[in-house]
Parts: structure tokens; C-alpha cells; sequence
């Protein structure tokens, strides 16, 4: 099973230019409580490495290309993103790290929870221990 899950937004654009539409649980898969979006990272920055115990979240690259490295204690795998029109769902117990953030790169994340940190598992070992409990 890959743990890359890809979310393709349907197109509503036309001659005039592009427009996707996000609408909880009819183009998305949860209903979003939060957004927020990373930009102006700086070259050779590694942002993520970390899991959340039970958080979902989509990331969507609106602009320029970042890749993305899921881990969930059994497989690595990885991703680059570079389009506005698909979004990757990222679940709970994942660990995530984002690499190779082009200059121009804005990433939207969109999630289902409010911003909690003792949601997040931030050293690796703790992750593997509580994947493997
Ligand atoms: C994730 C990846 C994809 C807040 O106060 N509220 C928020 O909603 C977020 C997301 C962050 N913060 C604070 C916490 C830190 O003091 O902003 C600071 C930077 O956050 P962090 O170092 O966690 O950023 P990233 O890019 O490493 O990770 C973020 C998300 O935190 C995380 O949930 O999955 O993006």
C-alpha cells in the first residue's frame, strides 16, 4: 500500500485562467478547521520532521515545488509537489519532512483540528516506540 494519497480538486476554470475549489466533504475529505500556508523558506531548510497523533491534513504547492517525505515507522516514500490542482492527504502517525522548497514555493495546508502541540511527536524514536507500541 503507498502512503501517498492524492486528492485531484476538479478544474472550474475556463478560457479566462484556473479556479479550484476546495468545499469540505464534497471536493475534501474532512471538514477543515484550520489553514495556514509556508512561504519564503529559505534554501536548504527542512521543515516538518515531526508526526501528529491524530491530526489530517492536505498540503497543496499553490506555487513553485517542494518535496515531500512521508515515513510511517515501516516505509519511507516520497513526493514532489509542484501543482495547485491536486493536494496530498497526509493522516495521523506520519512522518513528515519537507525538502527542497523552491524560492518561489507557497505551501497551503489545510487541517482538521485546531493547532495543538502536545499533538505533536517530535523526536523519531518517540514516533517508532509509539508506532511499534
Ligand atoms: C505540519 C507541517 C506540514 C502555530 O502557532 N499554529 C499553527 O497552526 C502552526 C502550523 C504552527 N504554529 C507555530 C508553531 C511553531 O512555533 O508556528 C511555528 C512553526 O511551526 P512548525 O515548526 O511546526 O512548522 P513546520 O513547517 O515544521 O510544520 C508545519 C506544521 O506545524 C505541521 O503540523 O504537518 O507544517
Amino acid at each position: 500500500m503507498s502512503l501517498i494519497q492524492w486528492i485531484h480538486f476538479p478544474p472550474l476554470g475556463d478560457e479566462r485562467g484556473s479556479l479550484v475549489a476546495l468545499e469540505a466533504e464534497i471536493t475534501f475529505p474532512f471538514d477543515i478547521k484550520r489553514v495556514y500556508y509556508i512561504f519564503d523558506t529559505k534554501s536548504g531548510v527542512v521543515r516538518g520532521l515531526h508526526a501528529h497523533k491524530d491530526l489530517s491534513q492536505v498540503m497543496v504547492c499553490l506555487k513553485g515545488s517542494c518535496r515531500v517525505m512521508l515515513d510511517n515507522g515501516l516505509l519511507k516514500e516520497q513526493v514532489v509537489l509542484d501543482s495547485p490542482n491536486k493536494g496530498l492527504l497526509i493522516d495521523s502517525m506520519m512522518w513528515r519532512e519537507m525538502h527542497d522548497f523552491s524560492e518561489d514555493c507557497v505551501l497551503l495546508v489545510l487541517a482538521n483540528e485546531h493547532y495543538d502541540e502536545s499533538d505533536y511527536i517530535r523526536d523519531y524514536n518517540d514516533f517508532l516506540k509509539q508506532v511499534h507500541s
